[in-house]
């Protein structure tokens, strides 16, 4: 069976964080593992205002030991972190056991709050794990930030942003959100590799239920890797997964909702 692990909070709503990604593990027939960094709640009686409980840095080694020594791994992501010791910890176990098949979701935000969760954190997520990453996965402002520019605003401004970040260590970068620029016309994304950019385009899905898109669309990417895909490929396939999730999604509640990792099923009926 191959196995992936993903380092992530959990989402107590079920659509994002590594409720998203086992989902999705399960959908692509991998076996999936999780050490909890945090979990974050929402509230009802605060307009879904979000919580975040860490777990403490014991608590998170022993689940890595778990997984990385106990079971190992054919491919691992990072989520939401949330404190420099879950950063430090991720890094110290990719790094030990050599896991190369390494995606990281370089999360800053969550949609339905607007501010970022933890900005003195995103120094220490690009400097340890952007040189460990196969592949790391921004949206539109966590590449600004990465990139240490401007969020961008053109498919040339995502081109720029992705060579500075390749520049900071990782092989491939993957900029999603171009359906979110001024004027888009489709969803397009950026991926580059060091030496070629690749644009990888999905017809628009107007919904406004995205929560977890991202959480998805790195799980399915590093399922993707586990299984054998080279990177551009388990990028692509990661893009038909999501665009089919979104088609399926659909409101929990008045704040939120989410996308379906299982609606791909439905395009064999
Ligand atoms: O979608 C980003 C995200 C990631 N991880 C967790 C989250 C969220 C957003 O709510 O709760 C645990």
């Amino acid at each position: 069976m191959v196995k992936v692990a993903t380092i992530a909070g959990s989402d107590a709503s079920g659509g994002a964080g590594l409720e998203a990604d086992l989902k999705t593990f399960e959908e692509y027939g991998v076996y999936g593992m999780t050490a909890v960094t945090l979990i974050a709640t929402m509230d009802p009686d605060n307009d879904w205002t979000h919580g975040v409980f860490p777990l403490d840095e014991a608590t998170l080694r022993a689940q890595l030991e778990t997984i990385f020594k106990g079971v190992g791994v054919d491919a691992c992501k990072t989520g939401m972190l949330g404190t420099p010791y879950a950063v430090e910890l991720a890094a110290e176990y990719i790094k030990k056991y050599a896991v190369e098949r390494y995606v990281l979701d370089p999360v800053m935000i969550c949609k339905g709050s607007n501010e970022a969760l933890n900005p003195g954190l995103n120094d220490l997520v690009a400097e340890r794990l952007l040189p460990l990453s196969l592949i790391v996965t921004p949206n539109l402002f966590e590449a600004g930030q990465l990139a240490g520019t401007a969020t961008p605003k053109t498919i040339e401004e995502m081109k720029a942003c992705a060579k500075k970040i390749h520049a900071r260590g990782a092989k491939n970068v993957f900029i999603k959100g171009g359906s979110k620029l001024e004027g888009a016309a489709s969803a397009i994304d950026v991926f580059f590799d060091g030496k070629a950019f690749n644009q990888v385009e999905s017809a628009m899905i107007g919904t406004k239920w995205t929560h977890g898109a991202g959480c998805t669309t790195a799980a399915a990417i590093a399922a993707g890797l586990a299984l054998g895909l080279e990177p551009y490929e388990a990028v692509s396939r990661a893009k038909k997964f999501i665009t089919l999730s979104l088609r399926g999604s659909f409101a929990l509640n008045r704040w939120v909702g989410p996308g379906n990792p299982s609606n791909w099923r439905k395009s064999f009926n």
